[in-house]
């Protein structure tokens, strides 16, 4: 396993919409061990291949809260929303390639998820809560689209300058 670099915005590959992969081989089961690892060092509780340069539609997640529950890495390719409620609901968000920024966002309150598995098979389960949010911030990153993209425009580009100065100096470090 090895850990992976995390893009920062502004990037033009957290802009793209990308690929759907074409099964399950050796590669992307690398690929998810890594991001897991990648994920969990961040920390973070979600992470989509983009924002580690692979354009692929692919993203991990563990939203298992680390008190009551055991933790429950998920690998998910190729993942489609075939239902989501009309009851929304609002949550701070976070972003790995937007780091330090919270805001709240508004999205569907439960989705159905239908993806491929690591084992080969077509899998579909409801979410809620904090799974349903990643679930969806997550099949954002695969399409291009960010979580400051459902901020005003003065907010959006507030962070998006305060982005564009915490890379230079990072890159000067
Ligand atoms: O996709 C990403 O950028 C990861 C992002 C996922 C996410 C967070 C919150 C709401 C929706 C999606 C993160 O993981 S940001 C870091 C974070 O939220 C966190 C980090 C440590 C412990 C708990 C949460
Ligand atoms: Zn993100």
């Amino acid at each position: 396993m090895a850990l992976r670099q995390i893009l920062l915005v502004p990037d033009p590959r957290l802009r793209k919409t990308v690929e759907p992969v074409d099964g399950v081989t050796d590669d992307i089961r690398r690929l998810g061990d890594d991001m897991l690892e990648t994920m969990y060092d961040a920390p973070g509780i979600g992470l989509a291949a983009p924002q580690i340069g692979v354009m692929k539609r692919v993203f991990v997640m563990d939203c298992a809260t680390g008190e009551d529950e055991e933790p429950n890495p998920m690998v998910i390719l190729n993942p489609e929303i075939t239902w989501a409620s009309e009851e929304t609901e609002t949550s701070e968000e976070g972003c790995l390639s937007i780091p330090d920024i919270f805001e709240d966002v508004t999205r569907p309150e439960r989705i159905r998820l239908r993806w491929l598995g690591l084992d080969g098979e077509v899998h579909e389960q409801e979410f809620g809560d904090r799974w349903a949010v990643c679930a969806q911030h997550e099949i954002d990153h695969l399409n291009g689209k960010l979580f400051v993209d459902y901020l005003g425009p003065v907010k959006r580009r507030m962070i998006m300058s305060k982005m564009k100065k915490v890379k230079k100096e990072r890159a000067r470090a």
